[in-house]
């Protein structure tokens, strides 16, 4: 069991009841996939204090950066590369790890990974051995992972029992934007108002979501469509939010949701209801918005009879046998 990190030493709440129903404000919901979700306003604000301190194994200013993961942790190297960028701290690419051109010249390689298990990541790590600086953002200095790299930053504070990751991954976002100088207080205090906040019964009733996001909240979006799948089996797509009249428009329907991060283009709310779902638009610092989706995983998860603390077909981390 890790311990779970709240700011005041309450059990978390998750806004959800066990049952599926959304929960009125204060309302516990089991489950350690539900503890965690609630439990990341807390983590965030740590993060951001760890920053400074781990400033010096981050990537600097100017420099040429690739940035790996599998699964929520691409998803999270996306939105940090595409945050940098706009940041004006340099060049940033992210791969999947078992897609990464390794002769690229970078000047630092970040790899994600909870587990520090992944066999991608660590094949990936003995292909740039020697070539170029790494560093592991992980749940310990242990782990495989951890030791292939140059450098570790380790955040086992949000380490999670879930298969499903939710608190690590924001966690370490919040801690790479906060060394881009964006604080995650305000994003937290945002999470934790939509964590007491019941969900919207449409949500719970819809059949398929599309989400969209632009810039750093692409990644959250393929976060988010992939947080829904893991956790509740559900129909979601993910596409930068340009593209949606370029094709995935055509499955939206009656009982889709078309869920925008961030500015939402001009005339989408129109066209989506025109296609005859239904357009949301978060209205919250896109973190915090994605702990609106993990709310809704786990609520959509038990609505489904479904556990979200044990996923179909998923393991906590992928461990190939070598080759
Ligand atoms: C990444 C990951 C998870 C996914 C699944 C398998 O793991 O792909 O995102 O949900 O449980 O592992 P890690 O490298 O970040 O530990």
């Amino acid at each position: 069991m890790h311990e779970d990190v709240t700011a005041d030493g309450r059990t978390p709440r998750a806004g959800v009841t066990a049952d599926g129903r959304p929960a009125r404000a204060g309302v516990t919901a089991d489950g350690h996939t539900a503890r965690e979700v609630a439990s990341q306003p807390a983590c965030w604000r740590r993060a951001g204090q760890l920053a400074a301190d781990v400033a010096g194994s981050l990537p600097a200013r100017g420099e040429r950066v690739a940035v790996a993961g599998c699964g929520t942790s691409w998803f999270m190297a996306q939105s940090y590369a595409a945050a940098r960028e706009a940041c004006g701290h340099g060049e940033t690419d992210a791969f999947a790890a078992s897609e990464m051109p390794w002769e690229r010249p970078y000047d630092r390689v970040v790899v994600l990974s909870r587990s520090g298990t992944t066999t991608e990541i660590l094949r990936l790590l003995a292909r740039l051995r020697g070539i170029v600086p790494t560093v592991a953002i992980t749940t310990g200095a242990g782990t495989p992972v951890a030791q292939a790299a140059g450098e570790v930053i380790d955040l086992s504070f949000a380490d999670e029992d879930s298969v499903v990751q939710t608190r690590f991954a924001t966690t370490e976002l919040a801690l790479l934007r906060a060394h881009l100088g964006q604080d995650p207080g305000p994003a937290a205090d945002a999470a934790e108002r939509v964590l007491a906040a019941p969900l919207r019964p449409e949500m719970l009733a819809a059949r398929q979501f599309t989400f969209l996001g632009s810039g750093w909240t692409y990644g959250l979006a393929n976060e988010a469509a992939l947080k829904l799948r893991e956790a509740a089996g559900l129909w979601t797509e993910a596409y930068p939010a340009m593209e949606y009249r370029h094709g995935p428009v055509a499955v939206t329907g009656e009982g889709s949701i078309v869920w925008v991060f961030g500015p939402p283009p001009e005339g989408l709310a129109g066209e989506v209801a025109a296609a005859g779902g239904t357009a949301w638009f978060g209205d919250v610092d896109p973190l915090a918005e994605l702990v609106r989706v993990h709310m809704l995983a786990v609520a959509a998860a038990h609505a489904r009879g479904l556990d979200p603390d044990r996923p179909r077909n998923l393991t906590r981390s992928v461990i190939l046998a070598p080759r």
